[in-house]
């Protein structure tokens, strides 16, 4: 099947500005295979039917004209019939902004003669119901002049500048990237300085929305405009101005590409989708290639291929363990973390807890001394409330909490998860002890309900059932401070007419040093390790 060019309305002659496509490419039917410009206008051809081009008989550079021979494409089962193939209609050429200048363009409506408040509109869009604004050029209080681009609008099929035809200073600007508006809708407001000289140009009064204004819609661009003239768009001579057709502003945002810092290769400095790709490449490379000391760039990690070392298999990471390594990166990179270590004497309450078995175990309760660190926690965190607070979104407070909510690290099966012992500072040992264990075991058999989940104001994370003598955990943001509890061990400890054997509790707090310092880490491990040195204090 042959690929053609299609009506170019009153165009003769386009030139082929860029080849979007190769031999052997699988294509869909709105594709584009070439992008082509008159000294009009620019449009994207589309292959019109899904399959593989077999044939390209074009280089860039080359004057066409409609119904020429682009190349041939070998119909996949649900193409389409051949006959549509060799005229694909004119509306699926996409046609873009122009360089030249356009007497009408953005609708304003006027209200009357001298220093007024004028609307701009969005202009007649042809065939187009609703458009995305996808860029907005001017701000309030933006001095303006004829030309200057105002915002740029796109359909499926067509992107549009839409500049302003007036002189004066933009008010308001009543929309933003991202809206759907359509014929009519409001853009903006300017103040400026009317002279009208005719009747002719009342045209635009008050209420009305005058002629189609602005060419450059699939529809227009099939159709001479009024003085006979094919459609054309005006750019504006702003540097900000982007020359690039809606395929490759869709991969650029995809990707997230500012265009503006893109440089075009294309004819006439149009951005192509290669350049597009090679300055997210040449990005990408700088990352990797910036030693991490020396920029707040993060380098990207090299991917190996593992199983040039040996054979491998892949175990995939359940929901919850994406969600964590999300939250832990999040946290490790946007908080910068300190660490302190200290050492608890719970030798008296290891010897309290054990006289407490009995008991324990007629109320079904296990008692560990995870219990007895989250009450002197609230102890701590009651003396120390900064600890128990967070950052406000805009950074400019600490917001203190006037109340305590225990976050305990439960590892399941599933990965990490964190339930919180709402109001832990209003329950005793006992209570502590039942409600860490139930959450527990709630966390292990997946019933844990988001509210179990939500509103923690600081963590505890205990590996002391496993070992280990200090590690620095992450903290849990929004919360400012976290608490890792390792294995205790019996140590020698100097008590004034010699050593003694006495069990150690190894802690580590890690806290955000912008709003927790040292002293303030400090005094909390002071205050902690009293408390748990005594517990007789927690009753006071
Ligand atoms: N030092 C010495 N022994 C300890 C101890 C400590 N700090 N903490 C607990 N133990 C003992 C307990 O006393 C118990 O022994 P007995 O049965 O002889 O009394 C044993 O270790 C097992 O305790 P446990 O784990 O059943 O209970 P717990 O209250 O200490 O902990 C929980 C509950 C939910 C915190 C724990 O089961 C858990 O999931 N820990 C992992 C947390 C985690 O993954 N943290 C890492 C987060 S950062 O990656």
């Amino acid at each position: 099947m042959n690929i053609v060019l299609p009506s170019l309305g009153d165009i003769d002659e386009v030139e082929v500005t860029e080849i979007c496509v190769t031999v052997g490419d699988v294509v869909s039917a709105e594709d584009t295979i070439i992008v082509i410009e008159s000294d009009k206008a620019s449009m994207e051809v589309p292959a019109g039917h899904q399959g593989t081009v077999t044939e390209l008989h074009i280089s860039v550079g080359d004057m066409l004209s409609e119904g020429a021979a682009i190349g041939s494409l070998s119909e996949s089962e649900e193409a389409t019939t051949a006959e549509s193939a060799a005229e694909p209609a004119p509306q699926d050429a996409r046609v873009e902004s122009e360089p030249e200048q356009s007497p009408n363009d953005a609708i304003v409506a006027v209200p009357a003669s001298g220093q007024q408040t004028v609307q701009i509109l969005v202009p007649d869009l042809g065939d187009i119901e609703q458009v995305e604004v996808i860029e907005v050029a001017g701000q309030p209080g933006t001095v303006v002049s004829p030309g200057d681009l105002l915002v740029v609008l796109e359909s499926d099929k067509a992107s549009m500048e839409i500049p302003i035809e007036v002189s004066g200073t933009l008010l308001e600007i009543n929309v933003a990237v991202g809206d759907q508006v359509s014929a009519g809708s409001l853009l903006a407001m300017a103040q400026v300085e009317i002279q009208l000289t005719s009747d002719t140009e009342m045209a635009a009064q008050p209420e009305s929305v005058p002629e189609p204004a602005l060419a450059g819609t699939p529809a227009n661009a099939a159709k001479p405009s009024q003085d006979g003239s094919p459609s054309q768009v005006r750019r504006s001579g702003n540097d900000a101005t982007v020359y690039a057709g809606p395929a490759t502003r869709r991969l650029a945002r995809e990707i997230g590409v500012p265009l503006e810092h893109v440089s075009g290769s294309g004819n006439r400095g149009r951005i192509t989708k290669d350049d597009v790709k090679a300055w997210a490449k040449a990005k990408l490379n700088q990352a990797a290639n910036t030693p991490s000391s020396l920029g707040s760039a993060l380098p990207v990690l090299p991917e190996v291929d593992f199983a040039k070392f040996g054979s491998v298999e892949e175990e995939p990471l359940s929901r919850i363990q994406k969600q964590v390594a999300a939250n832990m990166h999040r946290s490790w990179v946007n908080i910068p973390h300190v660490t302190q270590h200290a050492q608890a004497d719970i030798d008296d309450l290891e010897l309290f807890r054990h006289s407490m078995k009995a008991e324990a175990q007629t109320r079904g309760v296990k008692l560990s001394p995870l219990p007895f660190i989250i009450k002197a926690v609230c102890h701590t965190l009651a003396a120390h409330p900064k600890l128990n607070g967070s950052v406000s979104a805009d950074g400019e407070n600490l917001v203190l909490k006037h109340y305590i909510n225990v976050g305990i690290a439960v590892d399941t099966p599933e990965g990490l998860v964190v339930p919180v012992i709402r109001g832990a500072d209003q329950l005793g040992i006992w209570a502590l002890a039942e409600k860490a264990q139930e959450l527990a075991e709630k966390a292990r058999t997946k019933k844990l309900a988001l509210d179990d989940l939500s509103g923690g104001t600081f963590t505890i994370s205990s590996l002391g059932a496993l070992g280990g003598t200090g590690f620095t955990p992450i903290i849990n943001a929004p919360e400012v401070a976290i608490l890792g509890v390792g294995k205790s061990g019996v140590q020698p400890v100097w008590r004034g007419e010699g050593f003694e054997p006495r069990l150690q509790l190894p802690l580590s707090l890690s806290y955000d040093h912008r709003v927790i310092n040292g002293t303030d880490g400090g005094h909390f491990m002071v205050t902690l390790v009293e408390l748990l040195g005594d517990i007789r204090r927690l009753s006071l």
